[in-house]
């Protein structure tokens, strides 16, 4: 589960159940699959959905967790903040990676097998995999059915020789990652974007420690983190001027209208951003612009003014804390790049 802003532990979801769909290809060695291994039937995620929001908006401070903004017009919205002016995470990352690919590939060595924890569309993966040294193979695992095509799509296209094994599962909870099958020297969890920053200390320990059994003994992993800064930088990377991040913010009331029933007046609602020094991390909500009843599903909330629904959290973390964290999930911090202001770090870590 994403992060709880109120701290509660970690939600008690069960163990995704993997079931396979689509085209069902062999995996070991005789070339590329298409299969996708998916979690759930939709409406089992359209249940979630509900779940998560009717708990989140009964909590005395109101939160709904970030995963669910990434319908096809959030990914979209998505898509457009990692190319605005203000949002430095994306280009940061690249130019990071760019200029660095050569020497993380030498850190995590030859014949290893890729998995992506959301893939996206898999353009990071395809530069990754490029300078890699003979990879045995790809697995990218994403919530998203049209994201995950893509990733596979885009691979598969471009390395037509290295097996491609597409697992839709919601890697924030527990999942079997299909890797059997596939022979490789070594495993390499692939978390690019800082997408750990949705995840509060504790549960990134724990996302970070499922990594560590994903990826096994002599396993590497290569993570995208975003550094702490100062706040007007923070607050304007989400909060740009042009509102696109107001928009795909909004557009949460928006899908839970369209899926889940929901009455939301979007103009009634503002998009906020705060950077928390103490708990180190940018707080969104959305504020209630006036006392009003919000019906989702049948069931009532009532908002005062001022009342806000906390919808993310992305923590920014010290370079070395972050190194201690991982260290207790079992990871041993290996090398660190980064850019000329510090504001973003690639890490390499290994299990021994
Ligand atoms: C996809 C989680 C890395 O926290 O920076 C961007 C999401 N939210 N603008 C982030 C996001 C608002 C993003 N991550």
């Amino acid at each position: 589960m994403p992060t709880d802003p109120t701290a509660a532990p970690a939600g008690a979801s069960p163990a995704t159940r993997a079931r396979s769909v689509g085209r069902q290809g062999s995996l070991a060695g005789a070339g590329p699959s298409a299969a996708i291994t998916a979690p759930a039937a939709h409406g089992e995620e359209l249940d979630r959905f509900l779940a998560d929001v009717l708990r989140g908006l009964s909590a005395p401070r109101r939160w709904t967790p970030p995963k669910w903004f990434y319908d096809e017009r959030g990914c979209e919205l998505y898509g457009r903040i990692t190319r605005l002016p203000e949002y430095y995470l994306t280009r940061t990352e690249a130019g990071i990676l760019e200029r660095n690919l050569p020497e993380i590939a030498r850190a995590v060595g030859p014949g290893a097998l890729v998995f992506e924890y959301g893939a996206g569309g898999g353009e990071k993966a395809l530069r990754l995999l490029e300078a890699l040294d003979r990879p045995a193979g790809y697995l990218p695992v994403e919530m998203s059915a049209p994201a995950l095509a893509a990733a596979r799509d885009e691979v598969e296209a471009r390395f037509p020789a290295i097996p491609v094994r597409a697992v839709q599962a919601d890697f924030a909870e527990d999942f079997h990652l299909p890797a059997g099958g596939i022979p490789c020297a070594r495993r390499l969890a692939f978390f690019p974007g800082s997408t750990i920053g949705n995840f509060d200390p504790e549960e990134a320990r724990l996302l970070l420690a499922r990594m560590a059994r994903h990826a096994g003994r002599g396993g590497r992993l290569v993570l995208g983190v975003d550094l702490a800064k100062d706040r007007e930088t923070l607050e304007r990377a989400y909060d740009d001027a042009e509102g696109v991040t107001a928009a795909f913010d909004l557009n949460l009331l928006a899908r839970i209208n369209r899926e889940l029933s929901g009455d939301f007046r979007l103009e009634a609602f503002r998009h906020r951003a705060r950077w928390d020094p103490v708990l180190g991390r940018v707080e969104m909500h959305l504020e209630s612009l006036a006392a009003q009843v919000v019906h989702v599903a049948g069931q009532a909330f009532a908002f005062r003014a001022g009342e806000t629904i906390h919808t993310e959290n992305s923590y920014k973390w010290d370079t070395d804390a972050f190194d201690a964290l991982a260290a207790r999930a079992g990871w041993r911090a290996e090398s660190t790049f980064t850019d000329e202001r510090s504001w973003f770090a690639v890490k390499v870590f290994a299990i021994d």
